[in-house]
């Protein structure tokens, strides 16, 4: 990973507050973040996973799969983008209850790039017929090594603090990986196929926006929210 190359190329396009229709300031409400996370530069190549070490895994996919660790959308935009509230929150938020799921399809991780709560549940399955193992090195939270070697396996873990990001890996299928970001609170989101992500609910204040890419590293934005209004946030990452 290159995390700091970038940390200095900070590109803010600026926060536009927008009134959404039926909300009122100051019902605190919070506010919502619009965000978009653009690519400039020549993307780069997507090469195919060779698979042909495990005929399961091959057999899972028509055409081969591609790699995933930079994957620029059509539109230039930046996909598995992790986004959240780094700095500038104040009191507590319970953890969901609701699980977040993993899934190894294909021998791949599904999605590649997720966030949860700090003691969140995670759910990680097993859709293929193939053993799989899911080994995760944190470093502020407990390692663990766990085999599922039957289809439909399920095991579920939470993290107990908060940690951006954790690798999944499978030493039986070496290009598989995973990350999770560990947040204590409900406000991260992971870039989509246009480039998108939206995080809502966010109090009114100012915060640190941290936006992480596996390949591209970090940068970091200030952005202040207002109650019942949407701002817009833009990261920008480049081809190195
Ligand atoms: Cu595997």
């Amino acid at each position: 990973m290159r995390r700091s190359v970038l940390m200095a190329v900070v590109v803010a396009v600026g926060v536009v507050g927008i009134q959404l229709p039926g909300a009122t300031e100051g019902e605190g409400v919070g506010g919502t973040i619009a965000g978009q996370v653009q690519f400039t530069g020549t993307p780069p190549a997507r090469t195919p996973v060779k698979m042909s070490a495990d005929p399961t895994c091959q057999q899972r996919h028509a055409e081969p799969a591609l790699s995933e660790e930079a994957i620029v959308n059509d539109n230039g935009t930046l996909r598995n983008v992790f986004v959240y509230v780094k700095e500038g929150l104040t009191g507590s938020f319970p953890p969901a209850t609701t699980p977040v799921v993993i899934d190894q399809k294909g021998c791949l991780y599904r999605p590649r790039v997720v966030g949860l709560q700090v003691n969140q549940p995670l759910e990680i399955r097993n859709s293929d017929a193939t053993l799989h193992n899911v080994n995760a090195k944190p470093s502020a939270n407990k390692p663990f090594n766990v085999a599922q070697p039957v289809q439909g396996m399920k095991t579920t873990k939470t993290f107990s603090s908060p940690e951006v990001m954790v690798g999944f890996k499978c030493n039986v299928h070496p290009w598989m990986r995973a990350y999770v970001g560990v947040v204590a609170h409900p406000f991260f989101a992971v870039s989509d196929d246009t480039g998108a992500f939206t995080i809502s609910g966010l109090p009114a204040g100012t915060y640190t926006f941290e936006a992480w890419h596996e390949v591209y590293g970090t940068q970091s934005q200030a952005v202040t929210v207002a109650d019942g209004q949407s701002a817009t946030v833009t990261f920008s990452f480049s081809a190195n």
